[in-house]
């Protein structure tokens, strides 16, 4: 995944013309695609290889499972064209182990340790930097941690040296780019600022112009 903007575009839109658009709209903004069940169950698993040709396309599949079923999922995403999946760690390290081994030159494991919302404080976020050391020792490629707290990111920056950090919680969660970019995040994840925007291509430029102001 290039490291240029680096902001990536969640998309949740669940029409697939629509998605499309988008993609064609900030595929030259935004340094990679994320996709969730919501586009994959509303336009299909085809919908990976339709987006790896505008952009690199990361599954957020929060793939939390036992190795058998983790290596299915990894190697079906990755077969239609991901660059990358995103597993919970939670799961542990066998589990985390058996994505990062699908993966391995072919793609790129994230992992999940303390989600963004109000409920991830009640049991990812007391047991995030744990959950990072595991992933860390399973080489994973880098953490998704919340935007909506700067301050855990810079705790879970503490404990992974200088694996990546994706941010999700700019925007509609109320998260800033510029301060997850600040506290140690590597890229920020925006999904309804941009996608439910009248100007997808204008809201994905004027985050991209924010992140650079503290770069
Ligand atoms: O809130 P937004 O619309 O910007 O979308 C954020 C995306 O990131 C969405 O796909 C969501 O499932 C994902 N995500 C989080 O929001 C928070 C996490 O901790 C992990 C993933």
């Amino acid at each position: 995944m290039r490291k240029s903007s680096r902001l990536i575009l969640a998309l949740d839109e669940t029409d697939r013309e629509k998605a499309l658009d988008i993609a064609d709209a900030v595929s030259g903004t935004v340094d990679a695609i994320k996709i969730n069940w919501p586009l994959v169950l509303s336009a299909g698993p085809e919908m990976i290889t339709e987006l790896s040709r505008r952009s690199d396309v990361i599954c957020d599949f929060k793939v939390a499972d036992i190795p058998n079923t983790v290596h299915l999922i990894v190697d079906g995403a990755l077969g239609r064209g991901a660059s990358a999946v995103i597993v919970h760690s939670f799961t542990g390290s066998d589990s985390m182990k058996e994505a990062v081994d699908t993966a391995a030159g072919r793609g790129n494991i994230y992992a999940v340790t303390e989600m963004s919302h109000p409920g991830g404080k009640e049991f990812t976020a007391p047991n995030a930097e744990a959950l990072a050391l595991v992933g860390v020792r399973c080489g994973v490629k880098g953490f998704i941690a919340p935007a909506t707290r700067p301050d855990r990111i810079a705790a879970i920056r503490k404990v992974i040296g200088d694996r990546e950090i994706l941010s999700p919680g700019v925007g509609a969660q109320g998260g800033s780019a510029s301060a997850a970019i600040s506290a140690g995040a590597d890229y920020v994840i925006v999904g309804r600022a941009i996608y439910k925007s009248d100007d997808p291509s204008k809201v994905a430029g004027d985050i991209a112009d924010e992140i650079r102001t503290v770069l």
